[in-house]
């Protein structure tokens, strides 16, 4: 057996071993990959084992999760800090091996990826990533931001609308720098792609305008090698590579079944496979000295990459010390001195503000000191007013302008939303309607999981958009988001908390944070006579009390609905019933207080209501189960929306009977 042969069998027989230990797993894909993982982490990927959070390394995404063992051998094969143990330890508590890829458990795991397509788009992410800190950051001789992003995709990558979206949006953007794998193996779980699938993979990309290449053979090294040249030496496109292989490649039972994909091939197919291939050892996790030490020397390779890039960063930074120092700081995440110096402040007299409106105007008055805020909408900027002004369309060849327009893709733009988070250098946003955050979950729950902070801008937040209806008016999306763990929700109620919005939006870290907006103009609450804006950050406040301080009541509102609150304790007051007034603008922010202030809002033996234009769900924690909840449990109404509001018994008079009828018990 050749060297080559040798090391491409290591990858092998590392899938088959740790997935039969966990009796777990997928070993299929990551065997027939192996020739493909040992051109590209040998020849081509640029990458040091020995630091991994190298800035200008390529970027890896395996976009099909479910092979991590794939990724886990070449991590442990090429020198990261990933042992061998922890290879044997696959799937298990605790292990930095988890089921699929995790971000920031494994060093070298550049992506949390598993639900099929999401890596395809965070590569997308990456590249545009790549493209603008190249455009805005190199310098004629200095060429300091200069890598790749390599995905690879799996036939349910490629099925998945996601990896659509994306593509085509990478193909628009002409993205020269990112280079995909399809592994074409015509085996998904219930059988071959036939049952389900004949797109022309071929024809789609090149649709897209990618350039796209064929490998004939998954296992024939010089093809692997060029196509990866040639998808290297064109920059004016983003490459496709598909690569016949065959799933469980070497397995004389299994290969090109289904039954290779998720679970182990078995104790007797190892041994079979292992003898087929010719392995020198059935002893499981056996690794011959030669194939590991040849791996290893690929990984060193890295070293003087890097050091060759230091010596180059050095002399950048010599030259050009303040974009040096910028960068750095970007990459570190740290916001500039006086980012929110020009924060806008709003009063009464501003008049009657959607906080949309007023978002609009924060974003444009942190933009020019936070070149890192970069962001657009799925088509909508002018109704989530999410344009920059002073800057241009990011386009293909205008890669540092910061105005993104992620088409109407919302799917597409979640998962590069969170490529850029990924890359680092970023703090995205992208909005849309909070409706049509349904169809940007899937993205927005791995960025809660992986602990990546996009903000998310999503306006017409309630039946209060009004004519669009039913189709338009967004009723259990507030609780929906709010079910996802790491995730913040904050929804001011006037431009005042729209301000401080921002700001806990932009110091918020390990998360990402969505803007609930309104469409409809708010009153601006008077901060002289209410508490100022910044108990947002709190999560929970009183803004006005009972002339006693002793509330009877307490009535808790979010956003628009905060208006009626405040005119039920008006006229509850007038007729001397005394109640508090909270304003809730972020549950998330008010359960991580301390008990003892969470009991100076909401004192525990006061009853509660809150008022809030969607389902009761998130609710029932904080109003206890002596407090009521006045939101709405069926769907919208095309109207004007002071009708809807009237007709679904969120007005002042409905708040003040219930609040009355709490009292009475
Ligand atoms: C969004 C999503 N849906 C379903 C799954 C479950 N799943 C895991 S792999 C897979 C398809 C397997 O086929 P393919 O993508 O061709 O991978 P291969 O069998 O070649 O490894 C499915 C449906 C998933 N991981 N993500």
């Amino acid at each position: 057996m050749t060297l080559d042969q040798l090391c491409i069998n290591t990858v092998r027989a590392l899938a088959m071993d740790a997935v039969q230990q966990a009796d777990s797993g997928h070993p299929g894909t990551a065997m027939a990959l192996a020739p493909l993982g040992y051109v590209l982490w040998t020849r081509h990927l640029v990458y040091n084992p020995a630091n991994p959070d190298w800035p200008d390394r390529d970027r890896f995404v395996l976009s099909a999760g479910h092979a991590c063992m794939f990724l886990y051998s070449l991590l442990y094969l090429t020198g990261y800090d990933l042992p061998l143990e922890e290879i044997k330890r696959f799937r298990q508590w605790g292990s930095r091996t988890p089921g699929h890829p995790e971000y920031g458990m494994t060093p070298g795991v550049e992506a949390t990826t598993g639900p099929l397509g999401q890596g395809t788009g965070n590569a997308v992410g990456m590249a545009i990533a790549e493209a603008q800190l190249a455009a805005l950051f190199n310098r004629p001789g200095h060429r300091v931001v200069d890598h790749c992003t390599y995905f690879l995709a799996s036939d349910g990558d490629l099925m998945e609308g996601v990896s659509h979206e994306a593509a085509s949006l990478a193909g628009h953007l002409k993205l020269g720098k990112l280079i995909g794998f399809y592994d074409d193996n015509h085996i998904t779980i219930e059988g071959d792609t036939s049952l389900a699938y004949s797109d022309d993979a071929v024809k789609r990309f090149e649709g897209y305008g990618w350039q796209v290449q064929r490998v004939a053979d998954g296992n024939d090294l010089e093809a692997l090698d060029a196509a990866i040249r040639a998808a290297k030496a064109v920059t004016d496109r983003p490459s496709l590579i598909v690569v016949r292989t065959h799933i469980a490649w070497g397995s004389p039972n299994k290969q090109d079944t289904a039954e290779a994909h998720g679970a182990p091939l078995g104790a007797d197919e190892v041994k079979l496979t292992k003898q087929n291939l010719g392995w020198p050892s059935l002893e499981p996790f056996y690794l011959p000295d030669e194939a590991l030490a040849h791996w290893r020397r690929a990984g060193e390779r890295g070293a003087l990459l890097e050091a060759d890039w230091t010596k180059r960063w050095h002399a950048y930074q010599t030259e050009h010390p303040a974009l040096a120092a910028e960068l750095e700081r970007r990459r570190a995440g740290r916001l500039p001195e006086g980012w929110d110096a020009d924060l806008p402040s709003f009063t009464r007299k501003d008049g009657a503000t959607a906080t949309r409106a007023a978002s609009g105007k924060v974003l444009n008055a942190i933009a020019p000191k936070l070149p890192e805020l970069v962001g657009g909408s799925a088509d909508l900027a002018g109704s989530t007013i999410t344009l920059l002004k002073g800057t241009g369309d990011f386009a293909a060849g205008r890669y540092a302008e910061r105005n993104f327009h992620f088409g109407i893709r919302e799917h597409g733009m979640g998962a590069v939303l969170n490529g850029l988070c990924y890359h680092q250098g970023f703090i995205p946003y992208g909005g849309t309607f909070l409706i049509f955050s349904e169809y940007m979950r899937p993205p927005i729950r791995l960025a809660a999981l992986s602990h990546l902070r996009p903000i998310y801008v999503f306006t017409h937040d309630s039946i209060g958009l009004g004519e669009d209806g039913p189709t338009h008016q967004p009723i259990e999306q507030l609780a929906a988001l709010r079910a996802i763990p790491n995730m913040t929700v904050i929804r001011p109620s006037d431009a005042t908390e729209v301000v401080e919005a921002w700001r806990a939006a932009i110091t918020h870290h390990g998360g990402p944070v969505a803007l609930v907006l309104t469409r409809q103009k708010m009153q601006i609450i008077d901060r002289t006579k209410y508490a100022p804006a910044a108990g947002l950050h709190q999560g929970g406040y009183v803004l006005a009390d009972a002339k006693s301080g002793e509330p009877a009541v307490v009535l808790i509102g979010t956003g628009s609905e905060v208006e009626l609150v405040i005119g039920a304790h008006e006229q509850l007051a007038a007729e001397g019933v005394a109640a508090r007034v909270v304003s809730m603008p972020c549950l998330e922010f008010f359960a991580k207080q301390p008990q003892a202030y969470r009991d100076a809002v909401l004192p525990p033996d006061v009853p509660r209501l809150a008022v809030e234009a969607g389902v009761p769900q998130p609710w029932y924690r904080w109003i206890g189960a002596n407090g009521a909840m006045l939101g709405i449990e069926k769907f919208g109404a095309s109207a004007p929306y002071q009708r809807i509001y009237q007709e679904y018994g969120l007005t002042v008079e409905n708040v003040v009977k219930k609040a009355k009828q709490l009292l009475d018990g």
